[in-house]
């Protein structure tokens, strides 16, 4: 790369294995479109699917589930000498773009590969600036640990909308000195700079459209995720969604359903989207608007092409404004499944979690739901301190219950992440302290361990499959089955 400190920078946004091989990721295909808004030189690769089509590894498992980021990392590890080859074929294809700085998107299970990929990027061409942002970014995560990594400049903290245009703006190439600018945290011979924080986006109707074009048309499957909302309206105890995302803002309605026709107008291919929201119903006011909106828009579709439709889905809260009245027209508006946090079927339970809602309501809502057409899916969770048999009992009997009314089921065990209010406050929730595994935790008087949990997991997994209800199931599961001729149905 040339040294010319006058040249505006070129930005490369790399997301490293091991990523969700279903859809190309959400947050470069943001940051692409505020660079392309800033009229800033730049392209994006996912360099997950990339790695993978080098290396021949499958999406699905044996069987035939699509591949966590485990999984995918452990296939792509398979062989070394193969994985160092595709690496370093992969690296240089990114410095082939000529980019001034390399962006990885840094969450949960592309840590490692971030790391290796930044790495080679620096052996082969030091002048290229590394900066990392992401999930795994934020003084709560990794950031602190990631700026006093080898091959990375600069760590973006938190939401970057704003902040990583400003950097590249202000990147001088060539110069030995890197924008110190608020929401960084940047690393010079072997000092770190901690810049402060960036402010939060605050309307997010401002937000660009998300921008997908620079990333492959084949090689994913066939829909995408689209965010209109930040943050959550509740604070369950084993969540760590607010060191993520402060504090709760929508998109108003027309905004939302303005970017839904722009996506699925420049991708005919797609018959579907995900919410990638926290929930959908944090503003009921909004779905309800978006709602009347995206049915005047799927008629518009039809009158079109009558073979046309389109669908999506969403996670939702249990709440009472989930009337029968507002689900008809959500579902009028396209929606094919609303995925609820229910966690347990015990009110103490629940209310231990924070979660702020009657198990009875979750009934009535489920129920309606279902009978306005929707296809409604839990997340059940195993364990939360407080937990006893007999309110695990509860949960199984919720299920038994209200079977006919579930379409699938995602299953956890509790653990304690770093930065929930259970790691915050573990005595209060009862937990032996100090506490020494996330997951292994137990509790103070020894009846909640690691070993109950999983017992009661398999017990709980052993029912959902009894009833034939679909067990954490990939939305591309869902897919399958033939939203269009579902969403005809209603
Ligand atoms: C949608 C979503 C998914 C989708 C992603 C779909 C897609 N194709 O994009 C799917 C379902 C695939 C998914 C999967 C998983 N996810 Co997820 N997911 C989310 C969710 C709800 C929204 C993410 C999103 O798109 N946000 C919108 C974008 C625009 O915002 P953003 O990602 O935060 O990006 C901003 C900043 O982080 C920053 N930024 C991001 N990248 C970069 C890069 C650079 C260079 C810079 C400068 C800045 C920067 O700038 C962006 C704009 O402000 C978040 C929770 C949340 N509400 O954020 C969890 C979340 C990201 N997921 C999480 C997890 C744990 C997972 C899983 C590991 C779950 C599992 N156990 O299987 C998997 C696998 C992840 C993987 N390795 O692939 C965690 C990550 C925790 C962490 N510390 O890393 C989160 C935060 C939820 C949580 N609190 O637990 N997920
Ligand atoms: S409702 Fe979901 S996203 Fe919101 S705090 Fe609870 S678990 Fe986290």
């Amino acid at each position: 790369m040339p040294v010319s400190a006058n040249r505006p920078a070129r930005v490369g946004l790399i997301q490293a294995p091991a990523f969700f091989p279903g859809t190309p990721p959400g947050s470069l295909a943001l940051l692409s479109a505020h660079l392309k808004r800033s009229g800033l030189a730049h392209f994006v690769r996912d360099s997950s699917l990339s790695l993978r089509r080098r290396l021949g590894v499958p999406r699905a498992a044996p069987d035939g589930r699509l591949q966590d980021a485990n999984d995918l990392i452990a296939s792509i590890k398979n062989d070394p000498r193969r994985l160092d080859a595709a690496l370093n074929e992969e690296v240089g294809a990114i410095l082939a773009d000529e980019p001034d700085i390399v962006g990885f998107s840094v969450l949960v299970g592309t840590e490692e590969m971030s790391l290796d990929m930044a790495e080679r990027i620096k052996r082969e061409s030091p002048r290229t600036a590394v900066v990392f942002g992401g999930a795994q970014c934020l003084r709560d995560t990794l950031a602190e640990d990631m700026a006093s990594s080898g091959p990375v400049d600069a760590v973006a903290l938190g939401e970057a909308d704003a902040s990583l245009a400003a950097f590249a703006r202000a990147f001088r190439p060539g110069s030995k000195s890197l924008p110190k600018l608020p929401g960084f945290l940047v690393r010079e011979r072997g000092r770190v700079t901690d810049c402060g924080d960036a402010p939060e986006t605050k309307s997010l109707d401002d937000l660009p459209f998300m921008d997908f074009d620079g990333f492959p048309a084949q090689g994913y499957d066939g829909y995408f995720y689209l965010n209109a909302s930040r943050g959550c309206v509740r604070k369950c105890a084993f969540c760590t969604h607010i060191l993520q995302q402060k504090f709760y803002r929508s998109m108003s309605a027309p905004r939302i359903a303005a970017e839904i026709r722009h996506q699925f107008e420049r991708r005919p291919e797609c018959g579907f989207m995900m919410f990638g929201d926290s929930l959908i119903n944090g503003n009921v006011r909004v779905l309800s608007e978006l709602s009347i909106l995206l049915a005047q828009f799927r008629a518009e579709i039809r009158t079109r092409n009558p073979a046309r439709d389109f669908g999506w889905g969403a996670m939702a809260i249990v709440h009472k404004t989930m009337t029968p009245g507002l689900l008809k027209s959500v579902r009028q508006g396209g929606c094919q499944t609303l995925i609820y946090g229910l966690e347990s079927g015990s009110q103490k339970v629940v209310r231990l979690m924070n979660k702020n809602f009657a198990v009875s309501d979750a009934e009535d809502v489920l129920r309606a739901t279902k009978a306005a057409g929707i296809l409604p899916g839990l997340f059940l969770m195993v364990g939360f301190p407080g937990e006893t048999e007999e309110d695990f009992q509860e949960t199984l009997g919720f299920v038994r219950r209200n079977a006919p009314f579930i379409g699938q089921i995602s299953t956890s065990l509790c653990d304690v992440p770093k930065g929930s209010a259970l790691d915050a406050h573990p005595e209060r929730y009862g937990l032996k302290t100090p506490l020494r595994d996330r997951l292994r935790w137990e509790s103070a008087d020894g009846s909640n361990t690691y070993a109950v949990r999983q017992e009661r997991h398999g017990r709980l997994e052993g029912l959902v499959r009894g009833l034939g209800i679909p067990l954490n199931p990939p939305t591309v599961r869902i897919l399958n089955q033939a939203p269009r001729e579902r969403s005809r149905a209603n």
